[in-house]
């Protein structure tokens, strides 16, 4: 766990706006080593409650977030499809979630993630995304290393509260698709120009997403969507 974390420590999402994150990441490795240096040096065993050691060794998150899972079933209806998971709500369950679950690039195609803040369902009509839009990223379908990492570096940056505008974010979506893998970003308010402008250029500068095109699509144009595609309100 220690050298995963390290690794993922070292990415470049943790620049900048990330410090206080990568500083917390710091801080849980240096626990870490200290507690197990004490256990080295001559514990005789009896010291160490191992319950205590796992409830005062967790770093609780800014937010509690909730990890869904969508299967494909042609027979049954969208929201049926839906499925909780779980709740993370300390960097320790993020990542002994993360390194349980299948990465993106392993699911099937139909299969989506979704990670939103606790309280908010992973759909449209939920209160906190009706009024917002989504920041979309197309991943072609052989760039697998790719789609796993900007996946892992988006719900980084969500916990982490990497933007200026943490706030107006309400979760993230990874769908699986024959066509072209999508990974989206959800805002709260599709108005919040100077919000939505700052999250969708964070995203393009820190996941290295130069050469890929980010378009801003309002949930209200996408509920009435009927052949066409949904238009951007933004692209950058
Ligand atoms: P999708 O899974 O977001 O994209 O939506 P996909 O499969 O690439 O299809 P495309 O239409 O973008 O090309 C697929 C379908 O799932 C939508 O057309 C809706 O019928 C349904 N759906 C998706 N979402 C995110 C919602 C939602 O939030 N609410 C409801 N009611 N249906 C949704």
């Amino acid at each position: 766990m220690a050298s995963a974390q390290l690794q993922s420590f070292e990415s470049d999402v943790f620049e900048g706006q990330s410090r206080d994150f990568k500083d917390q990441q710091a801080a849980i490795l240096q626990d870490h080593q200290e507690q197990e240096n004490f256990a080295q040096e001559g514990n005789s065993g009896e010291l160490i409650d191992e319950g205590l050691y796992e409830v005062e060794y967790k770093h609780p998150l800014e937010h509690v977030w909730t990890l869904w899972y969508l299967e494909n079933d042609r027979s049954k209806h969208w929201k049926d499809m839906l499925n909780e998971i779980t709740q993370i709500d300390s960097v320790e369950t993020f990542w002994s979630l993360y390194y349980t679950i299948k990465t993106p690039s392993e699911l099937k195609i139909g299969c989506d993630y979704y990670m939103f803040k606790k309280g908010i369902k992973p759909m449209w009509e939920d209160e906190a995304n009706i009024k917002g839009g989504r920041w979309l990223v197309n991943v072609g379908k052989s760039a697998k290393l790719e789609l796993d990492r900007i996946w892992l570096d988006i719900l980084l940056m969500m916990v982490g509260q990497s933007f200026d505008h943490s706030d107006e974010i309400c979760g993230a979506v990874i769908n699986i698709r024959a066509k072209s893998n999508k990974i989206s970003v959800w805002t709260a308010n599709g108005n919040n120009e100077s919000a939505i402008l700052e999250i969708g250029q964070k995203l393009k500068m820190l996941l290295h997403l130069q050469s890929h095109n980010l378009q801003y699509q309002l949930h209200s144009d996408a509920m009435c969507k009927i052949n066409s595609g949904v238009k951007s309100v933004y692209t950058l």
